[in-house]
């Protein structure tokens, strides 16, 4: 059964998830199992696509956890085939200009908004629900874009004003890169791009989200009114959790 986050982020509802980084079903019903609000297979940086892919949209749908799927970046096959999969929405990496926002639109909406094609096979149960689905999906799927990138803070306002984006993550980590690349270390300077986005998105009907390292900066983010916040990935937690009790073992 398909979930729709669509509601709970109009709502401005904290929402508190993962990345699902490690490629497979086991590690998703674990991860959809602990308690998250929803989670996001990281097909970015991590090789998830295909089959293996629709298999863990499977599992996060056993435990009836919504799941995004991030992509590997524009291209509007992949973008196509997360949703088609099953994915409750999509999240695009590095979008910085308003011309890859309008690509990433166009290839995760079906007309007007965007172009997408209509074969949601597994995402609209293989068959007679199909014009159902195509009805509902502009509304029920969440487009999520990231900004990460010093020209994302130069024209997130521009990128927000456009129609069919629910939800600005904004990437912590890429955007200190590409800061210091640009002549702008330190974290002063992530400060102030974080809170730049932090407004563009709060001044649009767009939801807000971030990545947050630990508990205690998901609280922070929460608190200063970014709701949706995807906390670490499972991959981190574990290699976490192994080092502390094999520190903790060896005391
Ligand atoms: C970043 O912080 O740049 C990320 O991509 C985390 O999702």
């Amino acid at each position: 059964s398909r979930v729709s986050l669509r509601p709970a982020l109009a709502a401005g509802t904290p929402l508190i998830g993962a990345f699902a980084a490690i490629p497979s079903p086991m590690a998703v019903e674990i991860l959809a199992a602990s308690g998250p609000d929803f989670l996001c297979i990281d097909g970015e940086h991590s090789p998830i696509a295909g089959e293996r892919l629709e298999n863990m949209l499977r599992a996060a749908q056993v435990h009836g956890i919504p799941a995004l799927v991030r992509v590997p970046g524009h291209a509007p096959e992949a973008i196509a085939a997360a949703l088609d999969a099953g994915a409750a929405g999509i999240l695009a990496p590095r979008v910085s200009t308003v011309a890859e926002a309008r690509a990433v639109i166009d290839a995760a909406r079906y007309p007007a908004l965007g172009r997408r094609g209509a074969g949601p096979g597994r995402a609209a149960g293989y068959g007679p629900g199909i014009p159902d689905y195509i009805a509902r999906a502009n509304d029920e799927t969440v487009l999520a874009v990231q900004f990460e990138t010093v020209e994302a803070v130069e024209n997130a306002a521009d990128i927000l004003s456009l129609p069919g984006i629910d939800l600005a993550f904004i990437g912590p980590g890429d955007l200190g890169v590409t800061l210091a690349a640009a002549g702008q270390p330190g974290a002063d300077a992530l400060d102030a791009a974080i809170s730049s986005l932090a407004a563009a998105i709060a001044a649009s009907p767009v939801a807000a989200g971030i990545f947050a390292g630990t508990p205690a900066e998901a609280r922070a983010r929460i608190g200063s009114g970014i709701p949706l916040v995807i906390m670490g990935s499972d991959a981190m937690m574990l290699g976490e959790a192994l080092r502390s009790r094999f520190h903790a073992a060896r005391a």
